[in-house]
């Protein structure tokens, strides 16, 4: 089947791609989705507890306000179900479903140079062609299931968290053991220590978590959204994150101990990813930082009872928030319940499952239901799962052998015309998703209607302009804390194997879009089209630097 642009997943990405290409260029697109829903993450992330940390009146659609208007959030997170419902109601209400083929994993994508076409194939044993191939497949959609030895032998049964399965799983009566203490173990814990026997969770690296402080959002807030799309909007669009709060304009360090204790404290008692914008300092000065963690610290030990459990649980050895910061909804309190222990891998390391349970080098634990809470192939494995493979036979594998390289997360030399929504050296999962999202389509919009309207049908950014976006990814990164965290899976340390290069943009969604707006309004300096364009590019690449 041919099609004009064919696009790779229909999550929040995909569907919005599909929307923006179809309805505002007239171009007939379809998109190819490997489940039987739309929904991407919130269609595999049913877990017990999963909620975005976001908060529910940022998580959405804005490209359209009577959108914004008319959905109602439940609750101050939204919980898997309900943002699966709001997707839903998105690809009805936009009509999109006629334009999204279910149950289709895309295999295979091979550029054919001469016909300038994407050449793609499924799983079904379709076949499509198309000029533009948009890859919407999420930067945290490949699960990372660890090779621990003897996984095969074990009697129970095993579930990673994002791919979880629908009919749900009955932990009554049940020995669950979890591992992985990251944004996901932090909300699957409390939940499962609810209903099994008992839960031991597996802890590698101890982390910091702030409270959620989750609650029904009420009539009067949900006016004020309805009244206010424009103003949460642009504070989205100029916060560092994508989140509908500015960091605060003061410093941790200059803070008097006193004043900054009661700002931490109510900003605890606050809760959510507010937290860190507590002041403007704590991710770019260790000496700021140490303030927040050891608030945090403090306050990990005040929750859990046990000192021995406190001292386990508050042993954490990176800067807040330089790992991606969990929130949680009585994560600490858990290991108060007399259900639930706790095991230290970093003084007995798993050494092998085996068919009663877990064997770490110092104990057994009998277990029946083993949870995987251990994170994903982030930012390029959901890429690098499609067989990719672009001019002269040059695979996507082979490209980022050193780690990914494109320009402005967005394009990859070599692959004319694929497009990648929040690819790595973008901002990504350091912002607030939906605003990553909708910025990256409608800058793939603008581009191929810009080309669309100059005659041009190939685009790929230059060599030297990859060069200049990957120092200007790393230096961004290099102004922070960030990169000191040598098993953070910003860095690709999660995966064995994973070259270890910092991937997302970290000098903050605003300059980002402030950068990608300027490269499209100086006619797309760093970027190589197949026609002479009206428009003559200023300096190539200068819009890219740092
Ligand atoms: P994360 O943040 O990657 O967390 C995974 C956790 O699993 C983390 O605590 C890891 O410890 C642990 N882990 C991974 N492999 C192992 C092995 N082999 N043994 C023991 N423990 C292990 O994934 P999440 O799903 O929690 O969150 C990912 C994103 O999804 C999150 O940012 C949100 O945006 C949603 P480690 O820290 O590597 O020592």
């Amino acid at each position: 089947m041919q099609v004009d642009a064919l696009i790779v997943g229909a999550g929040f990405s995909g569907m919005y791609q599909l929307l923006r290409l179809r309805d505002h260029l007239g171009m007939k697109a379809l998109a190819l989705e490997a489940a039987d829903g739309v929904g991407g993450t919130w269609y595999w992330n049913r877990y017990p507890g999963a909620r975005c940390d976001s908060e529910s009146h940022s998580y959405q659609y804005f490209f359209d306000e009577d959108l914004v208007r008319e959905w109602q959030w439940s609750e101050r997170y939204p919980g898997q179900a309900e943002i699966l419902r709001y997707l839903n109601h998105v690809a009805d209400r936009y009509a999109l479903r006629p334009d999204i083929r279910l149950k289709t994993r895309v295999t295979a994508a091979r550029y054919d140079e001469p016909a300038n076409r994407w050449l793609v194939e499924t799983d079904t044993g379709e076949r499509y062609s198309a000029q533009f191939l948009i890859a919407a497949v999420g930067g945290l959609s490949a699960a990372n299931v660890p090779d621990i030895p003897g996984l095969p032998s074990f009697s129970g049964r095993w579930y990673h968290t994002g791919e979880w399965p629908h009919e749900g799983v009955d932990f009554t009566g049940k020995r669950v053991g979890l591992i992985g203490t990251g944004s996901t173990g932090i909300q699957c814990a409390p939940v499962i220590a609810q209903s099994a026997a008992h839960l031991t969770v597996f802890q590698r690296t101890a982390n910091y978590s702030i409270p959620a402080r989750n609650a029904p959002l009420d009539d009067a807030f949900r006016q004020y959204v309805r009244e206010h799309v424009d103003e949460i909007r642009k504070v989205m669009h100029a916060s560092t994150n994508g989140h509908p709060f500015l960091f605060a304009d003061r410093s941790a360090t200059a803070t008097p101990p006193d004043e900054r204790d009661a700002i931490y404290r109510a900003a605890w008692e606050k809760g959510g990813l507010r937290f860190r914008a507590a002041f403007k300092d704590l991710l770019v000065d260790q000496a700021a930082n140490d303030t927040a963690a050891g608030f945090i610290k403090a306050r990990i030990r005040e929750v859990v009872k046990d000192p021995a459990r406190a001292a386990i649980l508050s042993d954490i050895d990176h800067p807040f928030a330089a790992k991606r910061p969990p929130i949680d909804t009585e994560y600490f309190e858990t290991f108060n319940r007399d259900n639930v222990s706790l095991v230290d891998l970093r003084a007995a390391p798993i050494v092998e499952v085996v068919p009663e349970g877990i064997r770490t080098a110092d104990a057994l634990y009998p277990l029946d239901i083993i949870v995987f809470a251990t994170g994903f192939d982030a930012m390029t494995g959901a890429f690098l799962k499609i067989a990719i493979e672009g001019r002269d036979g040059l695979t996507l594998q082979q490209a980022w052998r050193a780690g990914p390289r494109n320009c402005l997360g967005l394009q990859v030399p070599g692959f004319p015309n694929l497009f990648t929504i929040t690819g790595p050296g973008s901002p990504s999962v350091l912002c607030n998703l939906p605003v990553a999202i909708e910025q990256h389509v409608d800058w793939v919009t603008d581009c191929i209607a810009w080309m669309r309207e100059r005659g041009a049908t190939r685009v790929e950014p230059a060599e030297e302009a990859v060069e200049q976006w990957l120092a200007t990814v790393q230096a961004a990164a290099d102004a922070t804390l960030l990169p000191s965290v040598p098993h953070s899976w910003y860095l690709g340390a999660n995966v064995p194997g994973k070259p270890r290069i910092f991937m997302p943009y970290a000098g903050g969604m605003a300059r980002y879009r402030a950068i990608c707006d300027d490269v499209a309004a100086q006619g797309y300096p760093g970027f190589v089209f197949d026609a002479p364009m009206r428009a003559t590019p200023r300096e190539t690449g200068s819009a890219l630097e740092a």
